[in-house]
């Protein structure tokens, strides 16, 4: 091809690249169009390959017209895709400016106590006022300190009123946070007045108000000239304090073999209102406080002197008082880890019946 019509070949190329380019929308769009023109086999870029064919006085001529011609199509190119960037960053900050920084944002979703927890901190802090310390017990305990320490040696069939976990190294998972006692008459000797929130495990069959995990407040008060009507006297002002209000509750006899005399304390069912439930097992009440004067055996095993001392013990369920005082039908829940959102309340006899997101 003579030098005129190579002239003309590369002007069209140009004025074809020129009006693509103004209509392209895409950097992906642009990319390929300067494969096309600019590349080894592209409209532009192939022309290249014809210098060979040119008289060598022309060659050099025919190179740089067809560099030149390259230049100014890429740089045709570069501009493009430089406005595409420049307006996709501003559409960008458009969309930001969309949102009226003004307004209140959205409110993150906040988290809150278990009830369980919520109940143990009220339960500790009315404790704490009344001179009570708070201790902790092992959740995997010995079967000295779950049972022996407790006046329940290995052929007492005390031992079968617990469905008790056995491990392979011979402890168990506590029973109950009754174990907490003598490690605190060990630690702290006599006059004592110790709480020992904490979970309890049992290997029982789960229905609305039994779980095989669940917590209880062990309570414990020794001192000189205490008697059972203290003890009455505590706890009735400990579920009063903690459901806001006067708690119909009932006293009669129970037994533990730690304890002599032994009562057992009920409370109101506040999910019926007495009237009977299947959380009550339709009896209308709901154990709560199993509780008595401590055994002198478990006094003696604890190191204080019977001469001087008495003292009385409680088992608060306190996984049962939570389903109380909050109006949980069924014990389960408290395990399930549910986490929907509360959508609704709404009072039922006593209790507040809660209602979440489906
Ligand atoms: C005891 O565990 C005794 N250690 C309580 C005690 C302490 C008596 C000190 C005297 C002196 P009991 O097995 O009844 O007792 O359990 C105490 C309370 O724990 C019950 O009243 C109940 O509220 C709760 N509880 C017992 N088993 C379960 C269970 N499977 N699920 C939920 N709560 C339970």
């Amino acid at each position: 091809m003579d030098l005129e019509t190579l002239n003309q070949q590369i002007a069209e190329i140009e004025a074809d690249v020129a009006k693509k380019v103004g209509d392209m929308q895409a950097v992906d769009a642009l990319r390929s169009l300067d494969t096309s023109i600019l590349g080894k086999k592209g409209t532009l870029g192939s022309l290249i390959g014809g210098i060979k064919d040119y008289p060598p006085a022309q060659k050099g001529q025919v190179g740089q017209t067809i560099n030149a011609a390259k230049k100014r199509v890429k740089a045709i190119i570069d501009a493009r895709h430089a406005a595409l960037k420049q307006a996709a960053v501003s559409a960008d900050s458009a969309g930001a400016m969309a949102h009226d920084p003004t307004l209140p944002g959205d409110r993150p979703t906040m988290g809150s106590v278990h009830p369980v927890t919520a109940v143990q901190w009220e339960v500790e802090r009315i404790f704490e006022r009344l001179g009570f310390t708070v201790e902790a017990g092992p959740e995997m305990e010995s079967e000295y300190h779950n049972f022996e320490a407790l006046n329940i040696p290995a052929s007492h069939p005390a031992r079968d009123m617990q469905d008790t976990f056995w491990l392979t190294n011979g402890s168990v998972l506590r029973t109950h946070t009754s174990p907490v006692q003598h490690r605190s008459m060990k630690k702290f000797g006599a006059p004592l007045r110790v709480i020992a929130p904490g979970r309890c495990f049992r290997y029982e069959t789960i229905d609305a108000s039994h779980e095989n995990t669940f917590h209880q407040v062990e309570g414990l008060l020794i001192d000189k000239d205490i008697s059972i009507a203290n003890l009455i006297a505590m706890a009735k002002t400990l579920l009063n304090e903690v459901m806001n209000r006067e708690v119909k509750v009932r006293v009669r006899p129970g037994f533990f073999p730690f304890v002599e005399p032994g009562i057992e304390l009920d409370m109101n069912c506040e999910i019926c209102d007495g009237a009977g439930c299947a959380t009550c097992k339709r009896s209308g009440w709901i154990e709560v406080l199993p509780a008595g004067m401590v055994h002198p055996k478990v006094l003696e095993a604890g190191g204080i002197d019977t001469e001087v001392y008495t003292g009385f013990a409680f088992g608060l369920g306190l996984t049962r008082l939570a389903m109380m005082k909050y109006g949980i039908r069924d014990i389960r829940v408290l395990n399930s880890g549910d986490l929907r959102p509360i959508v609704g309340r709404e009072r039922q006899g006593g209790a507040v019946i809660v209602s979440r997101e489906p």
